[in-house]
């Protein structure tokens, strides 16, 4: 029978965080524990060698993928489920908009935009721009994502942040998919999404968890 987990707590001050390479989407998860002054042990798994796919890291992940952040032995897993369970547990971050308060509906929305829609345009242009080179499938890619680059620019030309006019976590979700469209010289056309990328870079946790770093 499955082990029930749910409800426990969450405070721990010290995470194992699971992932391939630096830049994959466990970045969100690092970014996070710097902002909540959470030390984190890095567990980098084999993805060549298929490590994610082996009986320890399934117990893990029941799919197989990574980040997967271990707290006090219980394993967290998708990267934004993991930074609003972190955020919820911590009401003095003030990263959430808590359930009953208002413009919680639009932090929802942010957030689920920021880590479900444009989640998925960009890596449909990242993945063939920068990990498998595949012009065709790029250029489709675009075609997806660009509608959502006007809007988005539209939205942040008269905003410093997402919702609620300061930072909360569906900016920490949407800043790590806009570095990666930064470094594949994406956002160069939209200037209020290169402005609003600098303001999330400038972030002391952001400089601790190198999200905002050069190269991939
Ligand atoms: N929505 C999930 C995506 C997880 C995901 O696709 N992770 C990638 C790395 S960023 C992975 O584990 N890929 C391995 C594979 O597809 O086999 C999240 O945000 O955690």
């Amino acid at each position: 029978m499955e082990q029930e987990q749910g409800g426990r707590d969450l405070s721990s001050r010290r995470m194992v965080l699971y992932s391939f390479v630096h830049f994959d989407r466990s970045m969100r998860v690092r970014w996070l524990a710097h902002e909540l002054g959470i030390e984190i042990e890095e567990r980098r798994l084999d993805y060549a060698g298929g490590e994610h796919r082996s009986a320890a890291h399934l117990a893990r992940h029941p799919f197989g993928l990574v980040p997967v952040a271990e707290i006090d032995g219980r394993c967290l897993w998708e990267s934004v489920a993991i930074c609003q369970a972190l955020v919820e547990q911590r009401p003095d971050c003030g990263l959430e908009i808590p359930p009953g308060a208002p413009g919680r509906e639009d932090y929802l929305a942010w957030l689920m935009f920021a880590g479900s829609t444009f989640d998925a345009a960009t890596f449909e242009v990242f993945h063939p721009t920068a990990v498998r080179p595949d012009e065709a499938r790029a250029k489709a890619g675009m075609a997806r994502l660009f509608p959502l680059l006007v809007q988005l620019a539209r939205h942040l030309h008269e905003r410093d942040y997402l919702v609620a006019g300061r930072f909360l976590l569906p900016d920490l979700v949407l800043g790590y998919s806009l570095q990666l469209l930064h470094l594949i010289r994406v956002l160069k056309d939209y200037p209020a999404l290169e402005a609003y990328r600098r303001r999330l870079a400038e972030r002391p946790a952001a400089v601790a968890s190198r999200v905002f770093s050069r190269t991939l």
